[in-house]
């Protein structure tokens, strides 16, 4: 056998640049790269194998938590077939990541977590940074990592790796298994030398399977599709990642069905295609819910039901209503005790199909959903409506941004009342078209994911459309965008606290407390003083981006037209209404103070008890 003597560090830089995923005879580079922070724990190991090997490029950023969202986006815009590793040093680098590891799990995103470990030889401990532990000599801050990580390892002698990097990989190319993947490298270990097996370095591809369906599972679903009169289809993150958008089009025309879209899964179909009933769930429109809550037939591909999908569990009203899961993971596939069809969404619709020619939903179903769609365009058009009045309303932003992005441009987004406020209103055609990390709904993953989002898709426009909290969370990354010539175009919506936030707060009885961006009132003790003045364009142009103030719609269609031809990141700042929201049409629950002395909160506890009622189990 053939070896090479390389340190851990070296060795690892040089297995991830030999990974390749394959799929339709497709191949492609897993890794993009490596994005992090050096310190002392990981300055020396993979530190120096990075810089032997330049062609895997580097990429410096401001925050660790950071770096996981820039691999997040960039895993999200390539289906998943691409990503990035991302390293810390010891200590807070590696805490940092946890959040970002979580949100990749949740999202079902793989990125490669890389925190440099404490000495596994242990003579020098404590060592800076190091967690004690007073029962066992065997933990780090690293073990915070196992819960929110599909495959978590530590590296506690150089020839581990050998038998580690297959596994990381597995995980990570897997459609059903895939999230974020820790590999813990102890700071000594990372330097040692070892003479590792040259096959270990020698290009690898790994080829994406597309499972097919069970057949029996197959045979009920049809079963099932043509006992029904009014199915829905619920199109989850899962279409889209699948590549199946196409197949779902033609299933759509073919037999009838209606479709609609979860956060992950918008973009299936184009908005004004008349099967597509837009938005399903909390956020959703009117017509989808009214479509869900009547359906006798729920279809999920590739969705995870979250709550915002399910209405907390009060969207399926009818009582007969069935569900078939078609989800690659198996653990989705049998939620809501459905006919579970564990399969890749595009092979599977695609047999799904074929054995569905004689079938299709009555002209008036098909009629009404078309009605639906047109319904909520219209309502989308008054909704856009330019008022004239200053501040702006945030919808009136949206329309904004959306008339002046191009059908294969991006919007991206993660926390706050834009969200939902995009998941019902922006009009998306492509099925890339529309990024919302709402998994997770990290704060700070906007400005950060913008720059993974257009190292993935460069021929693409990005718009970022980040509310002040967010903003505020962590903007830095602006930095990195100035540094590697990356451009994205920044909408920075300020209405001086938490607009989301704060009507939840109303809703539930509690009055906006502690919600807005205010000094402390020396008179109430209470954050009621003035606004605070914080300028937002200042800290752009601080950070070197090209800043545009708009302070009305028809200034910030001249700066989104102006950021358009910029090859710079373009932060377009405007002030926004905190209180005129998009009215919902749907039901999420957040629980009530069962008791209290305020009565705004009484009455709030009653509403929510009598919403409870809707809530179902579905066995
Ligand atoms: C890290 C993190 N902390 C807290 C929250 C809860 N949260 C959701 S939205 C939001 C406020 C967002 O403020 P802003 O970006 O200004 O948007 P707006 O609510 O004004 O639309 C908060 C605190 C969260 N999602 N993520
Ligand atoms: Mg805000």
């Amino acid at each position: 056998m053939k070896t090479n003597k390389l340190t851990v560090g070296q060795a690892l830089v040089r297995f991830l640049k030999n990974q390749y995923v394959e799929r339709d005879g497709v191949e492609n580079p897993f890794f993009a790269g490596c994005l992090g922070i050096f310190g002392h724990g990981i300055v020396a190991g993979v530190g120096e194998g990075l810089m032997e090997n330049p062609d895997f490029r580097y990429y410096m950023t401001r925050n660790e938590q950071a770096s996981v969202h820039i691999a997040i986006a960039y895993a999200k815009m390539k289906n998943r077939l691409g990503t990035f590793a991302c390293i810390s040093s010891i200590g807070p680098g590696a805490t940092n990541m946890i959040t970002g590891a979580a949100c990749a799990t949740i999202n079902r995103l793989p990125v490669l977590i890389i925190p440099g470990d404490i000495f596994a030889r242990r003579n020098v401990a404590p060592v800076l940074q190091q967690l004690e532990s007073s029962y066992s000599q065997d933990i780090s801050v690293n073990d915070c990592f196992k819960p929110v990580s599909k495959y978590w390892d530590r590296i506690s002698r150089p020839e581990q790796l050998i038998t580690s990097l297959p596994e990381v990989m597995r995980v990570l190319t897997s459609p059903s298994d895939t999230g974020a993947v820790t590999l813990a490298l102890p700071q000594d270990v990372q330097a040692e030398a070892f003479d590792f097996p040259e096959e270990l370095f020698l290009k690898r591809i790994w080829r994406i399977e597309r499972p097919r369906p069970d057949t029996a599972a197959l045979r009920e679903a049809v079963r099932l599709i043509r006992n029904s009169k009014k199915p829905v289809i619920i199109a989850g993150g899962g279409v889209i990642y699948s590549e199946a958008t196409e197949v779902l089009k033609d299933l759509a025309e073919q037999t009838g069905i209606p479709v609609t879209e979860t956060f992950a899964g918008k973009g299936s179909l184009p908005y004004n295609h008349p099967s597509n009933l837009g938005a399903v769930g909390a956020t959703g429109t009117p017509g989808a819910n009214e479509f869900t809550n009547q359906a006798d037939l729920i279809i999920g591909i590739g969705t995870r039901y979250s709550d915002f999908t399910t209405a907390s569990k009060t969207a399926f009203q009818n009582p007969d209503v069935k569900f078939i899961n078609i989800n690659v993971a198996g653990f989705d596939s049998f939620k809501h005790c459905a006919l579970p069809v564990t399969a890749d969404a595009r092979v599977c619709l695609e047999e799904l199909s074929g054995l569905l020619d004689d079938y299709r939903v009555s002209n008036d179903y098909i009629q009404l959903a078309a009605n639906a769609n047109k319904a909520w365009d219209e309502k989308v058009n008054e909704i856009y409506k330019v008022s004239g009045v200053i501040p702006v309303s945030q919808a009136e932003v949206v329309g904004a941004v959306n008339e002046c992005a191009g059908p294969r441009d991006v919007v991206l987004c993660a926390a706050g009342s834009l969200p939902g406020d995009l998941h019902k209103l922006w009009r998306t055609i492509d099925p890339k078209g529309f990024h919302l990390e709402y998994g997770y709904s990290t704060m700070g993953y906007e400005c950060a994911a913008g720059i993974g989002a257009k190292m993935a898709c460069p021929d693409r426009e990005i718009f970022v459309m980040v509310g002040d909290g967010n903003y505020l969370m962590m903007n830095n990354e602006i930095v990195t965008a100035i540094q590697e010539g990356i451009k994205v175009t920044i909408v920075l919506l300020n209405n001086n606290g938490f607009g989301s936030i704060g009507a939840l707060s109303e809703s539930i009885g509690s009055k906006r407390f502690g919600t807005k961006y205010r000094y402390r009132d020396q008179k109430t003790g209470q954050l009621t003083g003035e606004t605070l003045p914080v300028n937002l364009a200042q800290n752009a142009r601080s950070l070197g981006a090209n800043v545009i103030e708009a302070t009305d719609i028809d200034s910030l269609k001249q700066a989104l037209t102006k950021a358009k031809e910029q090859s710079v990141t373009t932060v377009i700042t405007i002030e926004t209404d905190l209180i005129k929201g998009v009215q919902g049409y749907a039901w999420w629950e957040v629980a009530v103070a069962e008791v209290s002395e305020i009565d705004t909160v009484k009455r709030a506890y009653q509403n929510y008890k009598e919403s409870k009622k809707k809530q179902r189990y579905f066995l």
